[in-house]
């Protein structure tokens, strides 16, 4: 009997049985106002459909900021969204891998070079799938420098400039495929003075033969996974480490010394049937240390034309813990998503095909490094059971986790504590303080500042990768949910749901203060840019032509450019504006150009004029009363 079978049987619909809940949560949600939630008056909710009310502060008020930014990764739209919470509005979508017309990401010169061209200038990737936000780290705290996340699809790594939510830089991982897992570290694991992000890690899900040059297709020992280090200021490959099994999702402790990365597939099997063989699968434990360590004293090789150091940490190299630079911890069949709890203490990987979620104790890792402890597993604390399908888990910083369970479609909340009790064989430890239906198919989820030492328990947003019936129809493609979840009280209480966009997967929340974006560019970080409009015009060396405009609403600074057929254009476009949030745009009709420029940038775009006559280039970003009038007329003489 599916749950909502049981639910049926016992007269409850799922839709009667969540409107209940959003009802009683009315007395205890918080306000999104700027005041702080004890503070906050109960302003009276608004009528929503149905005829119950909307909790006060999820829906705010005209004017009202949210209280928290949420980073969202997209999909395969190959995009990371900016939401509001806990309004749940979509802010911006900053463009990563994938071309984006609004912004002309892909069309720019600029966009294409962080983006990666081809000899011939054409875009080397369209296509992408983002997985995986986070953010850097300072004391064990966000400090809003940047933002990384993943192309599954190609196996790239992309830098998010939290400054301006621009994407700044990607990397190729080379030798991997799949790429999944990232996670930056929190602290160097050496120098103490370093407390703060130098490192990405990454996670190849998908074995393949090293190298992958088609010879070694039918041999299945050949395919193998690889865990990266990406430095966090070059971007540049570090190191990458050989292992075995496959790697799914990354953690990594507070201190800097692990990095971790739960595996499903330890058979190394091709077909499904293959990989969920074992009845115990691992996460396997990275000693950063160590690693770097044989990277410098050059024990490491290297795969087909990469030059990254590849160092061995394979199961069959790494028997001595004194000298190990990974140890095997055997988690329960095919587990999904490792998580590091606020307090440093424990990662925590969630079963997938077993019903329980694993803890592990980082201290004790690091015993087994030193010698101190005989067998890896003991650092095994708790393995309890949650639900059917527990895939991630987040926090409340009060000694809670919160773990999605796919098949039961629930959240159920869990006290770490107890749960280690009961493991250690206090049977009267109810470790289980929760559960809350969700709709439907709970993945990924994060709690308000959980990947953080300053987790704090406010609320939970819940990824759903159905949303069935819960929006008006569209045809055939439907929106996911993400779900809201208001975690402030002992019980959980489900506020809001959003539609989205397909198709996010996860996402951090973090306190809007922690963020300080910049509205107006500077004129100076453009090398190309136009400071003055009486330096504009074109410039011509045979048939190379260079423009130079500036842009001052509601006027471009040339109202007739003049090309002849055949032309290599590189037109420049500087945004003298000052003003914040007047962004102008630049369309070139029939030669598919369509860019932006924000306040104080510059931007620029090449083509040739291959084809005669006149074009009306027009700004498309509304800027002023004249906008419609400005325009720039383009002659390309026959
Ligand atoms: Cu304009």
């Amino acid at each position: 009997m599916s749950h909502d079978d049981q639910l049926a049987a016992k007269g409850i619909g799922r839709r009667g049985f969540i409107n209940t809940a959003a009802l009683a949560s009315l007395a205890g949600v918080v306000a999104c106002t700027e005041k702080p939630a004890e503070s906050a008056a109960a302003a009276p909710a608004a009528p929503a459909a149905g005829g119950h009310a909307a909790p006060a502060g999820v829906h705010p008020k005209p004017g009202e900021l949210d209280s928290y930014y949420g980073l969202w990764s997209g999909g395969h739209t190959g995009d990371v969204r900016v939401l509001g919470l806990p309004s749940g509005r979509e802010i911006h979508r900053i463009p990563v891998f994938n071309p984006d017309a609004l912004v002309g990401w892909g069309i720019t010169n600029e966009s294409k070079k962080v983006m990666g061209t081809k000899a011939n200038g054409d875009l080397r990737y369209t296509v992408a799938d983002t997985h995986h936000v986070h953010a850097s780290y300072k004391d064990g705290n966000y400090d809003g420098r940047y933002a990384w996340v993943n192309d599954k699809i190609n196996g790239r790594m992309a830098r998010i400039r939290l400054d301006y939510f621009v994407c700044d830089k990607i990397t190729e991982i080379p030798n991997i495929q799949g790429f999944h897992g990232i996670f930056p570290d929190k602290a160097d694991p050496v120098d103490p003075k370093i407390n703060y992000t130098t490192r990405v890690f990454a996670g190849a899900e998908f074995s393949i033969p090293l190298p992958n040059n088609g010879k070694d297709a039918g041999k299945a020992e050949a395919y193998r996974s690889l865990f990266t280090c990406v430095d966090a200021e070059t971007m540049e490959v570090r190191w990458q480490a050989l292992i075995d099994g496959n790697c799914d999702l990354v953690a990594t402790s507070y201190d800097g010394k692990l990095a971790a990365t739960n595996q499903y597939n330890t058979e190394m099997g091709a077909v499904y049937a293959d990989m969920m063989s074992a009845e115990r699968d691992a996460c396997a434990f990275f000693n950063i240390a160590r690693i770097e360590e044989a990277v410098k004293a050059g024990k490491s090789k290297t795969y087909g034309d990469s030059k990254v150091p590849v160092v061995d940490c394979t199961r069959a190299s790494n028997k001595d813990p004194k000298t190990a630079l990974v140890g095997y911890v055997s988690v329960p069949k095919n587990p999904h998503g490792v998580n590091a709890s606020p307090d440093g203490k424990y990662f925590i990987c969630a079963g997938k095909l077993s019903p329980t979620g694993t803890v592990i104790e980082l201290a004790k890792v690091l015993d087994w490094f030193d010698g101190k402890m005989e067998k890896l597993d003991d650092a095994i604390v708790a393995e309890v059971e949650l639900g059917l399908g527990p895939l991630h888990t987040a926090f409340d910083g009060r000694g809670n986790a919160y773990t999605t369970l796919f098949l039961d479609s629930q959240v159920v909340k869990w006290n770490i504590e107890k749960a280690i009790a009961f493991h250690k064989g206090d049977k009267n430890a109810k470790y289980v303080v929760d559960r809350v239906d969700l709709s439907y198919q709970p993945g990924h989820l994060n709690a308000s500042q959980s990947e953080t030492k300053a987790a704090d328990g406010k609320w939970l947003a819940i990824g759903c990768k159905f949303s069935k019936d819960r929006f008006l129809p569209v045809g055939p493609l439907h929106p996911e949910n993400e779900q809201l979840v208001d975690i402030s009280g002992d019980k959980m209480t489900l506020v809001a749901d959003h539609p989205v966009r397909g198709e996010p997967h996860d996402f951090i929340i973090f306190k809007r203060d922690l963020l300080k974006p910049k509205q107006v560019y500077e004129l100076d970080d453009f090398p190309l840019a136009t400071k003055d409009p009486a330096q504009g015009g074109i410039k011509r060396e045979g048939n190379k032509v260079t423009v130079r405009l500036t842009s001052q609403a509601p006027a471009f600074s040339m109202t007739e450019i003049k090309l002849k057929k055949g032309d290599n254009v590189t037109l420049i476009l500087t945004n003298l504006d000052k003003v914040e949030d007047l962004t102008h745009g630049f369309a070139i009709p029939k030669y598919n150009v369509n860019f932006i420029v924000n306040p104080q940038e510059t931007a620029s775009v090449s083509f040739v004029a291959d084809k005669p006559g006149i074009f009306w280039a027009y700004c498309t970003h509304f800027c002023h009363a004249l906008h419609l009038e400005m325009r720039s007329r383009i002659i390309v003489e026959g």
